[in-house]
């Protein structure tokens, strides 16, 4: 039987925006009950009125990079929000194309800290509640950039390929207990990414979505929805999913002879 989302309990990161957005209204749609959570609490809140069917949601300001704040907030949940039962840990960044030699310390630290670091932060306060409960799911993003490092972009691709690593053991260690876990590993997405990775430059984030089809936001929390909507005990490890046009992090097939990479 497949899982029915009513009523169950989501914690999604990184809902702001994107991704993680296009899942809390796909999941909404299902009738779950929304824990959204981000830096900028007033963007969820004005996307409340779009999460049509949701069951109830709770809106959250978090920096997944302090872990002091991720435990307090996960620990402050009030006691109808406390029993998460799918945790999507979607929040995360680019921040610039640079070679290794050359590349900047904040961004390096910036990518680490919110991909490699936010993760496991909120990974553990949120993981042994479900473990003491016995039910749970928890789905990580993670990227084509995870599989295979494209030139300029050796530390974003390491924070993915970490996620990977992570995801892999956070599935070994819960073996034996009802738990699941899934990465979900998309190629090119349009959405904030770019624009995040170049610092507000919009002219050059919309290079890089010129003369392709993305995936939408929307294409990802299908993704993300047929996973935890399987059978409890169907554990999707992975899915890896690319527009037709992209073969790899390094291979784009554009209609115009630009590349924006
Ligand atoms: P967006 O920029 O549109 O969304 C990113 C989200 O992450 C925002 O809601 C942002 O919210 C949140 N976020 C960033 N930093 C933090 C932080 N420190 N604490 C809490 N929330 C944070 O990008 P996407 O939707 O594309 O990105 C979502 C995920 O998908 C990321 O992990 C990204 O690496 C991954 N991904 C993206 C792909 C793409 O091509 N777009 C492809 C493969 C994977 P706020 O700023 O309000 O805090
Ligand atoms: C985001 C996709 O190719 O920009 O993970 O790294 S890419």
């Amino acid at each position: 039987m497949s899982q029915d989302l009513a009523q169950k309990t989501a914690f999604i990161t990184g809902a702001s925006s994107g991704i993680g957005l296009a899942t809390a209204r796909a999941f909404a749609a299902q009738g779950a009950r929304l824990i959204l959570a981000a830096r900028r609490q007033d963007r969820l809140d004005a996307e409340r009125s779009t999460l049509t069917g949701a069951a109830d949601v709770h809106t959250l300001a978090l920096d997944v990079t302090d872990h002091a704040a991720v435990e307090r907030a996960v620990a402050a949940l009030p006691q109808e929000w406390q029993a998460i039962d799918i945790l999507i840990n979607n929040a995360g960044l680019s921040r610039g194309l640079d070679k290794v030699y050359e590349g900047k310390r904040q961004d390096w630290e910036e990518m680490i800290d919110t991909n490699v670091k936010g993760l496991l932060y909120v990974t553990r306060a949120v993981v042994p509640g479900m473990v003491k409960r016995g039910q749970g799911h928890v789905v990580n993003i993670g990227s084509t950039a995870g599989r295979m490092t494209y030139p300029n972009g050796a530390v974003y691709c390491a924070t993915k390929a970490a996620e990977r690593s992570i995801t892999e053991g956070l599935r070994e260690d819960l073996l034996g207990t009802p738990l699941r876990v899934t990465t979900i590993d998309p190629g090119m997405v349009e959405t904030e990414f770019s624009e995040v990775r170049f610092r507000g430059d919009k002219q050059r984030a919309a290079k890089i979505y010129e003369n392709i089809t993305p995936l939408t936001p929307d294409d990802v929390a299908d993704a993300i929805l047929y996973a935890v909507t399987r059978p409890a005990h169907v554990n999707i490890s992975e899915v890896l999913l690319t527009p037709v046009a992209q073969a790899n992090s390094l291979l784009f097939h554009r209609t115009s002879k630009d590349q924006a990479k």
